[in-house]
């Protein structure tokens, strides 16, 4: 699949420093991607419905940490996926009486569009479960060789058993396991399965779905974990530096990814480091497709919302925290990018030289944006009160908060 446009990040001077960030599964901070290549999987979207501002929220997070990576003049490896096959989209396209292919294209398409105004970078490999398909199929195959995948009734299961570091990522017990699979996309009460948690690899062609071509596991569709972790063995291979995604993917989605390649590829981690963005709410519920109460980015673009206030919003939290979208929040974004701008649009004005270390101080740290925006927010105010003699200054305020921050002002 094709992505979407890339906008210029501007070079600030001197460099970045290396990035902080909270891993789920150690529960602390790692130093991530020391080396020159920086690699990173995300979690794209299932495309049955427009991007809401939680999935907006969460791209931005990941976002955030390519412009700290570009800052130290890392090259960075960014693959996403989009989950063009799985029940949710057959579901809304039989709901809609439509046809489910031409519903994730439009979807991706939008999806695209929303990325692209909020000035997100793309993906170097932006790639869709029906693509990667062909990949899929053969690891299936060699975890049934290998014995840790077993058939039932057709279906094909991974065995959470044949990886010693099951668990791991999300930390959780079994109860809060088991609940949580039954929540998303997993089938803890089917009978007959050797473990309630094993997630489906491999589904048999059902009557009236779409179904593939599976080669020794018969025609069928793939499961959603096995979708990422061939997607993230081809382009990056085990041992990535971040893979990312909201909280509600630790368990079981990054939970079992991880299962998956390390019982595939014998090796340790995955991932180096499982970074979860927090779930943005609305009138008191998580925002959801399922649940309907979204806030879409492409409704507030088309009644005029400048995409650059609608990012200045979501980076007023802090990404690890859970969040509720209100007009409030957007209102005082919109008069944030306000003052920014008439306080760079003058010719001259108080030294910035400590602004560009303040916020990759405050981004390097855990992705700490409203510190960021804080110190923005200083040198703004410093402007209106006082003004200053620096002629360069406006010009490096806008080129630090395009660089790390992605707003163009
Ligand atoms: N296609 C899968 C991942 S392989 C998927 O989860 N798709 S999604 O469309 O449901 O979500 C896309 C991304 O947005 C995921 O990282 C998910 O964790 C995140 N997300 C979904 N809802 C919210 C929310 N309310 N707040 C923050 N992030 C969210
Ligand atoms: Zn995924």
């Amino acid at each position: 699949m094709h992505a979407w446009p890339a906008s210029d990040v501007p070079a600030l001077p001197g460099k970045g420093r290396d990035l902080r960030i909270h891993d789920t599964a150690t529960g602390g901070p790692v130093t991530v991607a020391p080396g020159p290549v920086a690699r990173i999987y995300v979690c794209g979207i299932t495309p049955y419905d427009a991007t809401h501002l939680g999935h907006a929220a969460t791209y931005n997070a990941f976002d955030l940490v390519q412009r700290v990576w570009l800052d130290t003049k890392r090259q960075i490896e960014y693959v996403q996926n989009v989950t063009d096959i799985d029940d949710p989209l057959l579901e809304r396209a039989a709901r809609d009486g439509e046809d489910w292919t031409g519903l994730a294209e439009r979807e991706t398409a939008l999806f695209r569009e929303d990325m692209t105004a909020l000035r997100m970078l793309p993906p170097r490999h932006y790639i869709g479960a029906v693509e990667a398909i062909p990949g899929i199929v053969p690891l299936v195959e060699r975890l049934c060789d290998s014995g840790v995948a077993y058939v039932l009734d057709g279906d094909v299961y991974f065995s959470v058993e044949a990886d010693p570091h099951f668990g791991e990522v999300s930390g959780l017990d079994a109860e809060t396991m088991r609940l949580l699979s039954a929540e998303r996309g997993g089938d803890p009460e089917r009978p007959g399965k050797k473990n309630p948690l094993d997630p489906m690899l491999w589904m048999a062609a059902r009557e009236g779905e779409p179904s593939w071509d599976g080669g020794s596991l018969g025609r069928g569709r793939p499961g959603w974990h096995i979708e990422c972790v061939a997607i993230a063995l081809d382009h990056l291979g085990m041992g990535f530096d971040v893979q990312g995604g909201g909280s509600d993917l630790a368990f079981p989605h990054h939970e079992m990814g991880a299962s998956h390649a390390q019982a595939l590829t014998g090796e340790y981690p995955f991932a180096k480091a499982y970074v979860h963005a927090g779930m943005v709410g609305l009138d008191g519920a998580k925002m959801s497709k399922s649940k309907g109460n979204l806030v879409f980015v492409s409704t507030l673009r088309r009644e005029g919302v400048d995409p650059a206030a609608i990012r200045l919003a979501l980076l007023a939290h802090h990404y690890r925290a859970d969040w509720e979208w209100t007009d409030q929040v957007l209102e005082t974004a919109v008069a944030r990018l306000e003052r920014w701008r008439a306080a760079v649009s003058r010719p001259d004005g108080p030294s910035a030289a400590s602004l560009v270390e303040e916020v990759r101080e405050a981004l390097s740290d855990d992705l700490d944006a409203p510190a960021a925006l804080a110190a923005v927010d200083r040198w703004a105010a410093l402007q209106e009160a006082t003004g200053g003699t620096d002629e360069g200054a406006p010009g490096v305020v806008s080129r630090t908060v395009d660089a790390l921050l992605g707003i163009a002002l």
